[in-house]
């Protein structure tokens, strides 16, 4: 019989939708007759024997867990063929119809007007004569490069850089600064109580995995899901640790609004909390152990500056206000004996706290005072004495690997040495900058703005004391822009004041808009030149997979599975294209084929002392080993726990800041982000609380988490996670709608049933969603994932993709801080009545006879003028 052959090869790849480096969710792609016919996770063992590896080891209870020897890739990675093959790939390169260059551009069409297909010749040549002309007409700092966000794991046709590094040859730009968007509070808050922090993280957080399954008696989980998050990093190791710590007898207390994956299958309790509430519940906890007389009062005299104050503050001596559970529950919405049980349990037991990053908790407005109380209440119970962490869920903190940085994901002494122009957009800073949070500001204002720190990721805690101006003066080289270029075109649906975003792109003063994406969505429909750019499976890469939290660390070369779909190119070629029209190539790729780039990224990785080159072509993967000695290196904060005299930690006194001498210096007036962290109910920046007189209209508290069936605005147009309901609900028109959580009392008082198309509304527009009508969430709460694609009805105020954050706040993490404050705010929800579904349908007829496909959503046939053929 002859034999039935399912593939022709296999190839190697890194599955996680974070960018840059992968580790965790690595998978086999199995390709046949030049298509992928399967995606499966990655059997380690492919072409190494598992005794070969050294791997660690933890136990508790003569019980014990260690590393899978499969990739655990979440269902997205999984299902990534359908997103490859999606029928909203941009197939060639696209031009707007009615932007002119040599006569009328038009703005005031974008987001409205369809494309029509130009050759990549006539594109390259547009570019490059719009580059040239902008720099010649405006200067260098004209032109606003957008190379920063999540994707695909890609290190040399990655995007997020090349664009930068032609610039940057040509003179220079504005570079548009990423803000810790994922750890907004820990960045603009935790740092002044605890240092430095990569992000405002713990730090070090070397080995606390290992000590708190030895050593914790519970764990709280924080605004934390590790059955949903982890997957689009690291893949899906967290869910197995949070079962062994269950099955060791560590307990699990879940304090979020809504009952999440990881609560429904871990949680031995639930204290379901109102969104962005979580400083009050704080505050009584402390308020409760200071009263009570039940915290660390020894590591508070010797580990703490600032107690009294704080103190003052929590007892109500400062303000008159004491910060009592019967206080707290009246703005957090739990019972006044569960904050009390909750504080005294806390205390009994040895505790960590373990989040992914935080979410809502972290990620709404003031969060910077949920984030040092955090750290504040650790304190009181002496962070860093066994089994007491702040946890980023496996994200730090895992055993240390041979050869590899240890305590995170790069190793930072060897950084200096790649040249290739990966990350260059995170690390080719600029002198005219402007925040992620603030470009639609930016835009729109005729006055020079100014904000204090960038959020870089690198920078120093110092960095939020300093004051930036864009633009810059005239004679410093300062321009406004005229020119935008992205290759992460999703700030609509991912970042914070989607409607002001989408009206700014429509700002005169924008000459012109490019992008280089692989799908036509999001911002992509505003723009005026739109380039095709591949997906990681028609690419040769070299990967590494060296994520903390990835089971088995290696580096992968990962050979071009398929051909490149329709005309597209990778978006290092895009760019490589675009400096041959303006004499740029060599400066580019360093006169460097992709082979010898490959080869740059593994000796930049210390290869050569790990796996020859040699030996890495022909396995394709290399696993790092477990250090011999990992036990050896402190827990999390060990060594200041230990002797706060010897091992200081990088705040100015050396020691827990409960009171910030450096924010009372710099700034003075800052009542959103005071030297003690406090319960803040409103400003002028954000009036978002249940107490205001918005909250008559507006009654609803909106949280927006991470999605479950992608990660932020990719993969929103998956075939087969978009028939699971929690993922996308059929409307009664054919059209399916992001789902919206409501409670069954919330839906029944408004006459909404399951499935029912609804409007979530505010001052700043609608957004139609599906309901889904639960008990899985409180009352005075809706929940609906950030990141659904961008469909508008009408620009900038009615949305039926379900892009949550076109509603959200457009204003930053409070006054000093230019985090995004996207996650609980307030909203109503009301059923779409027919008639103004008609309405809207008779005065906006071309969003309703765009092409859709209820199956992938969005298609690209909807925007291009004869694009259905
Ligand atoms: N409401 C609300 N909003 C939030 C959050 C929240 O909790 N609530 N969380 C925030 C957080 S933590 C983050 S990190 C941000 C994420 O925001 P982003 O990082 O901006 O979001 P992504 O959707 O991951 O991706 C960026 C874009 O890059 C594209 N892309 C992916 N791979 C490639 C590629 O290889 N080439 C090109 N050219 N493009 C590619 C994607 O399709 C997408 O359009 O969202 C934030 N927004
Ligand atoms: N599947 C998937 N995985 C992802 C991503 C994704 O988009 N999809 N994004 C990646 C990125 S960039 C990041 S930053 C991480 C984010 O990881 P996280 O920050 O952990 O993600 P979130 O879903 O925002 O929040 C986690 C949980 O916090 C709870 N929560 C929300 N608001 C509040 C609140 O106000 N108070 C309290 N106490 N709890 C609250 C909710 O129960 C929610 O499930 O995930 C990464 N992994
Ligand atoms: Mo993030």
């Amino acid at each position: 019989m002859a034999e039935i052959k399912t593939k022709d090869k296999t190839v190697l790849r890194s599955l996680g939708l974070g960018g840059f480096f992968g580790g965790g969710a690595e998978g086999m792609i199995d390709v046949k007759d030049g298509k992928i016919v399967r995606v499966r996770p990655m059997r380690y063992g492919w072409k190494y024997n598992k005794e070969d590896v050294r791997q660690w080891e933890m136990k508790r209870d003569g019980k014990t867990i260690t590393a899978a020897w499969k990739s655990l890739p979440g269902p997205f990675s999984l299902a990534y063929k359908k997103r490859v093959y999606s029928p909203n790939r941009i197939k060639y390169p696209l031009k707007r119809v009615d932007w002119d260059p040599n006569g009328e551009r038009n703005p005031q069409n974008r987001g409205k007007s369809k494309y029509v297909r130009i050759s990549w010749d006539e594109a390259t040549d547009l570019i490059a004569s719009e580059i040239k002309r902008i720099h010649k007409t405006y200067g260098y700092n004209a032109i606003l490069m957008q190379g920063d966000g999540h994707g695909e794991c890609k290190t040399i046709n990655t995007p997020h850089g090349h664009s930068g590094t032609l610039l940057d040859n040509m003179g220079g730009f504005t570079l548009q600064v990423r803000n810790p968007d994922s750890w907004e509070g820990w960045y603009w808050g935790a740092k002044h109580v605890w240092g430095q922090g990569v992000q405002g993280n713990m730090w070090p957080a070397a080995n606390i995995v290992n000590d708190t399954t030895e050593n914790s008696e519970q764990v709280l989980f924080w605004g934390c899901d590790p059955e949903t998050t982890p997957w689009g990093f690291t893949g899906q190791f967290p869910s197995r640790l949070c079962y062994f710590w269950s099955e060791v007898g560590i307990k699990q207390i879940y304090i979020c609004p809504d009952l999440n994956y990881g609560a429904a299958v871990h949680a031995d309790k639930w204290i379901p909390v109102l969104p962005n509430t979580d400083a009050a519940l704080q505050l009584a906890i402390a308020y409760v152990w200071i009263t009570e007389d039940i915290y660390d009062k020894e590591y508070v005299d010797t580990h703490v500056v600032g107690f009294e104050p704080f103190a003052d503050y929590v007892t109500g001596k400062e303000d008159g206000v004491p910060k009592t559970p019967a206080w707290a529950s009246k703005k957090c919405g739990v019972p006044e004996w569960t904050i009390k049980a909750l504080a005294r349990e806390f205390a009994a037991k040895v505790t960590s706290i373990a989040h992914y990053f935080g979410g809502g908790f972290i990620r709404g407005p003031f969060s910077h005072e949920n984030a040092r109380l955090e750290v504040i209440l650790l304190g009181m119970q002496g962070l860093g004495k066994p089994g007491v962490h702040h946890h980023q869920l496996t994200y730090f903190g895992m055993p240390r690997r041979e050869g590899l940085g240890g305590t995170f994901f790069w190793n930072p002494e060897i950084e200096e040495r790649l040249s290739i122009p990966v990350m260059s957009s995170v690390t080719a800073w600029q002198e005219q900058v402007i925040p992620k949070t603030l470009i639609h500001k930016a835009i729109e204002s005729d006055e020079p703005i100014t904000f204090h720190g960038t959020g870089a990721i690198e920078a120093l805690a110092m960095d939020q004391f300093n004051k930036y101006t864009y633009p810059l003066p005239k004679d410093e080289g300062g321009t406004e822009i005229h020119m935008m270029w992205t290759d992460t075109p999703c700030r609509i649906t991912c970042w914070n004041g989607g409607n002001e975003t989408q009206l700014s792109l429509r700002n005169p003063k924008i000459e012109c808009i490019v992008s280089q994406h692989p799908w036509l969505e999001n911002d992509c429909i505003y723009s005026d030149i739109i380039l095709p750019a591949n997906t990681y499976m028609e690419v040769d890469d070299i990967l590494t997979n060296i994520r903390q939290g990835t089971q088995q660390p290696n580096i992968m070369i990962a050979d071009k599975a398929i051909e490149p779909i329709g005309e597209s190119k990778s978006d290092f070629e895009i760019v490589v294209e675009i400096a041959k029209k303006l004499g740029y190539e060599q400066e580019v790729t360093g006169g460097l084929s992709i082979q010898d780039m490959q080869k740059k990224v593994w000796e930049y990785m210390d290869g050569e002392k790990l796996v020859s080159w040699e030996d890495l072509q022909e396995k394709k993967y290399w696993i790092y080993n477990t250090a011999e000695n990992w036990k050896d290196d402190p827990a999390g904060f060990e060594k200041f726990a230990k002797d706060p005299e010897k091992h200081k930690l990088p705040t100015p006194s050396g020691k827990l800041e409960f009171y910030s001498e450096a924010l009372a210096e710099n700034f003075p007036d800052d009542k959103e982000r005071q030297p003690v962290p406090k319960w803040i109910e409103k400003s002028a920046m954000h009036d978002e609380r249940l107490s205001s007189h918005r909250a008559k209209m507006f009654p609803l508290l909106l949280m927006s988490n991470h999605g479950r069936w992608r990660v932020h605005s990719q993969c929103d147009d998956i075939t087969w996670t978009r028939e699971v309901q929690t993922c996308k609900i059929m409307g009664p028109d054919g059209y399916k709608y992001e789902p919206l959580w409501l409670h069954t009392s919330e839906a029944e008082k408004r006459g909404i049933k399951h499935g029912d198309i609804v409007k979530i509304f505010n001052e700043r527009g609608i957004v139609l969603a599906g309901a889904y009508v639960t008990e899985r969430l409180r009352q005075g709460v809706v929940y609906i994932d950030h990141g659904a694609r961008h469909d508008p009805i009408k620009t900038g105020e009615i949305e039926r993709g379900g892009a949550i954050n076109t509603i959200s706040p457009a204003g930053i993490t409070s006054r000093n801080c230019v985090g995004q404050a996207t996650s609980g705010y307030l909203v109503q929800v009301e059923k779409l009545r027919g008639e103004e579904m008609d309405k809207w349908r008779r005065e906006y007829p071309d969003a309703f006879e765009r092409e859709y496909d209820p199956d992938a959503g969005l298609r690209f046939d909807a925007w291009v003028i004869g694009g259905k053929k």
